[in-house]
This record gives structure tokens, sequence and C-alpha cells, in this order.
């Protein structure tokens, strides 16, 4: 079983609390791993622009490198890994853009043969970066509210398109076992993260409905959802000339990218 209690929305009061990279992966414990150890591989899905990428980029420590640029629109299957105590990960990032690629991205990850075991889905409650057609498209004079609620209409889409991929593969070969939802970008939003945590975790909303709704077809005994925020490379937001500055700093955008990692490994480690 996974602590949940040790798993958290809010940065905790004191900084000493912060999750701290160095207790969950040992420089001496990613060495042994490379010898021996469980293979886990996760998908990592969501719409253009969320920030799948970098979060992934941060996850592997990639992003800690010294000379780091991001990556910009993906056009192909991107892989990262993971090493930690006596477990593997490779994170396989599909593109957002509707594409050839993109399909065939997801038909190599939904594969029979070599089922996924997890899949991490990523949302940015709506403030996905202006780089799809479809955002460009929308951007024409609306506001930031119209703009969001229209990313978070075609999220809905997206979701229920990974459910319907998750639910075959499960019949078939039994996996994957879990999704977590990233609910990431959450430095643009800190002051408002309660409502990103009523649409993406605890409320009844359509996003949550449809995870229940393959939940309920798998059965619970064959699935398992969780749903963590996260945010990863601290850039401002813009939209046409208006500017949304980023709240957070590094030490606390380390917190939740530590925290998020703590969780895959518990998760994949429990699966
Ligand atoms: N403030 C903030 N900006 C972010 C965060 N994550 C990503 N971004 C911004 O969003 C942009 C898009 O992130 P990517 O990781 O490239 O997005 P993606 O989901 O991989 O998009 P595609 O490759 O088009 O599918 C980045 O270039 C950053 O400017 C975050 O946690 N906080
Ligand atoms: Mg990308």
């Amino acid at each position: 079983m996974v602590d949940s209690s040790s798993f958290s929305w809010i940065l905790p009061l004191a900084e000493e609390a912060y999750a701290n990279r160095e207790e969950i992966l040992s420089n001496w414990e990613k060495f042994k791993t490379q010898l021996t150890g469980k293979q886990i591989s996760i998908a990592v899905t969501g719409l253009p622009g969320v920030g799948k990428s970098v979060l992934c980029d941060y996850l592997s420590e990639k992003a800690y490198q010294r000379n780091y640029s991001t990556p910009g629109k993906s056009e192909d299957l991107e892989n990262n890994n993971i090493a930690a105590k006596n477990i593997k990960i490779r994170l396989s990032t599909i593109p957002g853009q509707d594409s050839p690629n993109k399909l065939a991205a997801l038909d190599e990850i939904f594969h029979e043969e070599y089922p996924i075991d997890g899949v991490i889905h990523v949302v940015a409650n709506g403030y996905s970066s202006l780089r799809s057609a479809f955002a460009q498209e929308w951007y024409q004079g609306t506001d930031i509210e119209a703009y969001r609620q229209a990313q978070l209409k075609v999220e809905i889409d997206d979701i229920s398109d990974i459910c319907e991929r998750m639910r075959k593969s499960i019949r078939i070969t039994g996996k994957p076992k879990w999704l977590l939802v990233a609910v990431t970008k959450i430095d643009l939003y800190y002051d408002t993260i309660e409502q990103a945590r009523d649409r993406y975790h605890v409320g009844e909303s359509e996003f949550t409905r449809r995870i229940r709704k393959l939940s309920n077809q798998v059965g619970s005994d064959n699935f398992t959802w969780e749903v963590l925020p996260v945010c990863s490379i601290l850039d401002d937001f813009k939209l046409g000339d208006t500017i949304y500055q980023s709240k957070f700093k590094e030490k606390e955008r380390n917190h939740y990218i530590n925290q998020f990692l703590k969780k895959i490994i518990a998760i994949s480690k429990a699966s």
C-alpha cells in the first residue's frame, strides 16, 4: 500500500519538511539498480503544451544539468529513465499534437505484446502553452478564462481516449494497472489550487467521472488511480499581451518534483 498521508497538495509549513531528492535516490542505489532490479514502463500522455516533456526531464534529472534548454514541441515518442532502489523506470512520452507520429506512438505504447505497467496523464488546469493549432485558433482575442475553459473541454475528450485505450489493454493483457494524473504548472495557479483539486481529485467532475467509469468497467481490483499536483519549469505563461507570472521559487518546485517522484516509485513498487 502507498502511504497517502505523506503526499500533499499544499506546501508543508516548515521548509525542512520539503521532500528531498537525496533521500529518494542515492547514487549507490542507482548504481545497484543498473545491475539488478524490477523494470517498470510508464506511458506519459496529455494534450499539447501541458508540460509532459519538461516534467519528464525534471523527474529524470536531465533538466537539472547545466545548459538545459526546454525541448519545444515534441514530434516523436520520447524516453526518459529513472533509477531508484531496486527499480528501473522508463517513461515514454507521447507527443500531444495530433499527427500520424502521435497515433504511431500510441499504437506502439498500447501494444498487447509489451503492455505498459502504468500511465501518467498530464493536465495543466487549462494553462496549456499556446503551441497547438487548436490553442492558436482559440486565442483570437479571447480572455484567459475563455481560453482555459476551451482547453478544459478538450481535456475531457483526451482523457476519454486514454481511458478507452487503457480499458482495451487491461481486458487483453491485464495491464496497465494504474493511472496517475499529474496536475502540473501549479506554480501558475497555486493561489487557487483548491479549484484544481476539486476538478481533478476530490470533486464530482466530468474528468473524475470518466476515470471512475474506467475503474468500474475493469474492476477496482485490477486498476488504481491517483492524482497529485506538480510543476517543473517556472516559466511565465503568456497569452497575447498578458503575462501570468510563476509564483514559485526553485525549492518549492523541487519539493513537488521530489514528492511526485516518490509517488511514482511507490506505485511502481506496489504494482
Ligand atoms: N510555469 C510553468 N510552465 C511550464 C511548466 N511545465 C511546462 N511549462 C511551460 O510549458 C511549455 C510546454 O511544455 P512541454 O513539456 O514542452 O509540453 P508538452 O506537453 O511536452 O507538449 P507537446 O510536446 O507539444 O505535446 C514549456 O516550454 C514551458 O514554457 C510548469 O510546471 N510551470
Ligand atoms: Mg513534448
